[in-house]
């Protein structure tokens, strides 16, 4: 799942609470900010009732301390313009003035705007204040559509706004916890040097013992073997081109190469991934340009496959540590 944290917000009565409870049924983490710890009541206001506003400390430690899949947060108070950055979305909830009221009026769970003076503050703040929602929300949706539509719809937007799950580390991959481990093999796939020399010594013969039943693979795909003794699920043997000047297809093939890793891998169930720097070492690939391909064409992968959790690159020296930081901060947004 993306990490994401999304902020639900608008008036009372346009389905807030429904939204999140239909989120947590879901599987997602949520908080409504209306009750507990999350709220402080400020005596003055302008209108002469008590402002209830955000608790800085509580929601900036919530906030802090999410950092995996999507946490949907809902409140509406007059302080939570401040925390905008800090969201990945800002949602706002709406729904016609008469569809609020015969909502409010209709709903058991709360008790608020039953009377006349609290209608008419409900639309006193439908005026006043969801123009002010409105203008500082990511997006719109209307709660006349059924329940699961608006939810599907939030999911989405959680899943687009989605900070990138790709994480860079220096080091030898036998030695990284992942689902599936991705080997930069030969077309043969019965073994070699370099990363795959390392996969089958860690791993044991039943790799190759598998990799013979295969019958090969052509460059820019890949297969799976189960991992022998590694401590991952699968090990996904990738065929990256070997470097012939660019003229050759190169870039489509590592490219390939990376996305049929992927999707062996989801295939496999694998969760989180670890891959080498496919193609960029007895292939000779540039590692400058390989380091680009390998970033693009998974984080697109990742944006249309929440089920892949993390992808984690596994550099063996300082410079392709270099090339993929900054082939990632290039689609990094600041
Ligand atoms: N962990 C992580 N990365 C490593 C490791 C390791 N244990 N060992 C090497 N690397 P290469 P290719 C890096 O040559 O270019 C084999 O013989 C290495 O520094 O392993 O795709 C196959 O059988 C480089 O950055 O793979 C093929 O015949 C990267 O892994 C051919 O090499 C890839 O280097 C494939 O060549």
């Amino acid at each position: 799942m993306l990490v994401a944290v999304v902020l639900i917000t608008g008036m009372s009565g346009t389905g807030k609470s429904a939204a999140l409870a239909e989120l947590a049924r879901r599987g997602h983490r949520v908080v409504d900010t209306d009750y507990g710890e999350w709220i402080e009541e400020v005596p003055s206001t302008d209108r002469g009732r008590a402002e209830r506003l955000w608790r800085d400390d509580r929601i900036d430690a919530l906030l802090s301390g999410h950092d995996d899949g999507a946490l949907f947060v809902s409140g509406c108070v007059p302080n939570q313009g401040k925390f905008y950055p800090r969201f990945d979305a800002v949602v706002l909830l709406s729904a016609p003035a008469d569809v609020i009221l015969a909502r409010v009026a209709a709903r058991a769970t709360n008790d608020y705007g039953k009377s006349a003076a609290q209608r008419e503050l409900i639309l006193e703040d439908l005026g006043d204040v969801e123009p002010l929602l409105r203008a500082g929300a990511t997006a719109e949706l209307d709660t006349q559509a059924a329940l699961e539509d608006v939810v599907d719809a939030l999911e989405r937007i959680a899943a687009r706004v989605g900070r990138l799950r790709i994480e860079l580390t220096q080091g030898d991959i036998t030695q990284v916890q992942a689902d599936a481990i991705v080997n930069a093999a030969n077309s043969s796939l019965l073994g070699g040097g370099g990363v795959d020399g390392a996969i089958h010594r860690a791993g044991g013969p039943s790799i190759l013992e598998e990799s013979r039943r295969l019958g090969g693979c052509e460059t820019g795909d890949a297969k799976a073997t189960t991992a022998g003794d590694l401590p991952a699920r699968a090990v996904i043997h990738a065929v990256g081109p070997v470097w012939q000047g660019g003229e050759q297809r190169e870039d489509e093939l590592l490219a390939s190469a990376h996305r049929r890793s992927l999707e062996v891998a989801s295939a496999a169930g694998a969760r989180t991934v670890a891959f080498p720097a496919i193609s960029t070492g007895v292939y000779r690939f540039p590692v400058d340009r390989a380091a680009r391909i390998a970033i693009g064409t998974t984080a697109n992968y990742l944006a249309a496959n929440p089920e892949v959790e993390r992808v984690t690159f596994v550099l063996f020296s300082d410079e392709h540590l270099r090339a993929f930081e900054q082939a990632l901060a290039e689609i990094t947004p600041p």
